[in-house]
């Protein structure tokens, strides 16, 4: 706001004077006569002043008065002040916001990095749990670099567990059984090292093909070494009521396995073969390898071993047997061991499909076709559970 005074002999005077000065915009605030004082009083005439009031900025042409000019340079001046004020303000935002968003990377990487560890943790568990299940760390290894590719975007360990049990089922592979079709002849060779139970799961083998699928089945025994081996499987032939042979040499064998023409599945008992003695291993070859039964009868062999056996031990023994062709792999005393990764171990070793697993001494009860499923469950349970 300007406010100056002006003085005319009338009112209109000052008026067009304050008028010429401050523009048509200017208004009157106040109209003051006076007087003149003391001498002057009797010659000079009275005068008015008035007060003319200017709103700011409201100069469009004319002269601007150097108050005026000085009041819009402070306005100019404040408003440059405000204008840095706002950008100095706008520049600390931007730095605030970059510091703000590299906290919630810093953030989600720690988060990230948490998860990491977790989750490795967790695939150490399931690793450790593989071993304490005895599988081997070859293989256990195997297992878990087989499933990095999944690792590397999966988070969820309930998934984690689901691959490596599915991997070890895959692993684990086909299970084969003895199939026996009528009238088609097939001869049953069960090998393996002594007292794993061979002549105990042929018995309960005959029991299940006899009773349950009614195949005819009769049985022959090659171990002659002891009198004993002879009377415990005659008195599991005389149980069932299948016909049992007893031969010594290859040609008995041959005979016997004619006499038996009319039988669909003949199992054979072997004597158990010490693995570190090569004379009685020969013989066994022998009897398995260089039997005649024509082309007619299908001939199948299966290695029968004690999961009570050590993982060491056990890979002699396949070593050694792995001379012969064989079909499968019957595993004996699951009742007598928590741990059976060695059931995977062997199956990856040997390369060999899995066949029978026997879990008690009982027959003909105590034997059943390998399940996958199952040994997986107890290779990850905490202590083998099944
Ligand atoms: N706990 C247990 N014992 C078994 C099993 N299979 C066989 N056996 C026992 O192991 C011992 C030797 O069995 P045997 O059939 O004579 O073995 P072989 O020498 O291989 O013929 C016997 O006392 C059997 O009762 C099994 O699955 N579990
Ligand atoms: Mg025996």
């Amino acid at each position: 706001m300007i406010i100056k005074k002006f003085q005319g002999a009338t009112e209109a005077e000052a008026v067009l004077k304050a008028k010429e000065e401050l523009g048509s915009s200017a208004v009157v605030v106040n109209v003051k006569t006076m007087k003149h004082r003391g001498v002057a009083r009797l010659f000079k005439k009275d005068y008015v002043e008035i007060t003319a009031a200017l709103e700011e900025k409201i100069y469009v042409t004319g002269e601007i008065p150097q108050n005026v000019v000085k009041e819009d340079n402070a306005i100019e001046e404040k408003l440059d002040t405000l204008q840095s004020l706002l950008e100095n303000k706008m520049k600390e935002d931007v730095v605030h916001m970059k510091e703000q968003e590299a906290e919630e990377k810093e953030k989600k990487r720690k988060q990230e990095n948490e998860k990491e560890n977790e989750k490795e943790q967790f695939v150490k568990l399931v690793y450790n749990q593989m071993i304490k299940n005895e599988v081997d760390e070859k293989y256990a290894n195997q297992i878990i670099a087989e499933i990095q590719s999944l690792l590397r975007k999966e988070t969820n360990m309930d998934t984690i567990l689901a691959a490596v049990y599915q991997k070890i089922i895959l692993k684990l592979g086909q299970i084969k059984t003895i199939h026996v079709e009528e009238d088609h002849q097939k001869v049953v060779f069960l090998v393996g090292p002594t007292g794993v139970g061979k002549t105990t799961t042929i018995a309960k083998i005959a029991a299940d093909f006899k009773l349950n699928k009614d195949i005819k089945v009769a049985l022959i025994t090659a171990d002659t070494y002891r009198i004993a081996a002879v009377e415990q499987l005659k008195t599991y032939a005389n149980i069932i009521d299948v016909p049992l042979k007893v031969v010594y040499t290859v040609e008995e064998f041959n005979q016997a396995v004619k006499e038996y023409e009319q039988y669909d599945l003949i199992l054979v008992d072997t004597a158990g073969r010490s693995h570190k003695n090569a004379e009685q291993c020969e013989e066994l070859y022998h009897l398995v390898e260089d039997c005649n039964l024509g082309d007619e009868i299908e001939k199948e062999c299966y290695l029968v071993l004690s999961l009570t056996t050590k993982y060491k031990d056990l890979m002699r023994i396949l070593d050694v047997f792995g001379k012969l062709a064989m079909n499968g792999l019957i595993f004996t005393k699951l009742d007598e061991t928590t741990c059976v990764g060695n059931v995977l171990n062997l199956r990856l070793y040997s390369g060999l499909p899995l066949s029978y697993l026997a879990d008690g001494q009982s027959v003909p009860d105590d034997i059943s076709v390998v399940n996958p499923q199952m040994i997986a469950k107890s290779i990850l349970a905490e202590g083998g559970e099944r």
